[in-house]
């Protein structure tokens, strides 16, 4: 895995609020994140037969923007030592600027052939905490292209954002309703050959287009909480005990539900 960052690198993902890293995973670590992650989403597709994103409906637009299987290092060895990598997570710190990193969840991301586009929206919003820093990497399995569902930001809007967001539904613009400012700012795709790794802000804006092809588009993600973030009472991924047992304000220092996969000494 490519680690390192340059100045630039960092000064790029600061100012637009994403980073986009050819070659990320040599050719054999590429061969390795396909193999694991599609034993872990089978396995998941498994133990929970017609699961789709959660919805009831398999023909829903939600369940063909991407089949969605979330914390699949909890279920599989393999996907459990990529995540809990710590030089994955000393390069994700510093990329954001933070002195230690915990895992929010891991999830993989597998848009189907002819798929629908995935919404426009911002990521942090959804989670139990608000931190300015959060930061998601998302690793092409396949080459993403402008055919088959490639990621769009709108560079900067990561500076602008507010916890205000929409669900990712059919009406793919909505967000540009609550931040009608994004308008005039030309999104910047990000077409990228398998084992890219593309990094983004929980804040900044960004969808995926359709997927007009025969072939699946995968992609694994992870998303990352910097230590020391609090509960803003949100439950998203939580398990519920533990969601009950929080207050306003509390640290979210759990290890068992966000691992701490790196921190400065
Ligand atoms: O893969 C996609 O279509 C969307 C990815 C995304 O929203 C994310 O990684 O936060
Ligand atoms: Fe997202």
């Amino acid at each position: 895995m490519k680690y390192e960052l340059s100045k630039k690198q960092i000064d790029d993902y600061q100012e637009n609020g994403f980073l986009v890293i050819e070659n990320f995973l040599t050719p054999q670590e590429l061969q390795r994140w396909q193999h694991d992650t599609d034993e872990a989403v089978a396995q998941r597709l498994e133990l929970q037969p017609g699961f789709l994103n959660n919805q009831a409906n398999p023909d829903d637009f939600y369940s063909r923007v991407f089949t969605q299987c979330l914390r699949l290092a909890d279920t599989h060895d393999g996907m459990h030592e990529l995540m809990h990598d710590p030089m994955l997570g000393q390069m994700i710190a510093r990329l954001s600027g933070v002195n230690g990193i915990r895992i929010w969840h891991d999830q993989a991301l597998y848009k189907p052939p002819f798929g629908n586009p995935t919404g426009w929206h911002l990521d942090n919003p959804y989670w139990s905490f608000y931190h300015r820093q959060s930061i998601s990497i998302w690793v092409a399995l396949d080459d993403a292209t402008l055919s088959n569902g490639c990621l769009y930001y709108i560079p900067g809007s990561h500076r602008q954002a507010r916890n205000d967001n929409v669900g990712i539904s059919s009406n793919i613009g909505a967000l540009f309703n609550t931040y009608p400012e994004w308008r005039s700012i030309q999104p910047v795709a990000c077409p990228c050959q398998a084992g890219t790794a593309v990094l983004h802000s929980g804040y900044t804006a960004h969808g995926a287009g359709a997927n007009m092809t025969i072939s699946p588009r995968r992609a694994m993600t992870c998303a990352y909480m910097p230590d020391g973030s609090t509960f803003n009472g949100q439950r998203n991924i939580l398990p519920e005990k533990y969601f009950q047992s929080l207050k306003i304000g509390d640290l979210l220092q759990d290890n068992e539900v966000n691992p701490l996969i790196w921190k400065e000494n």
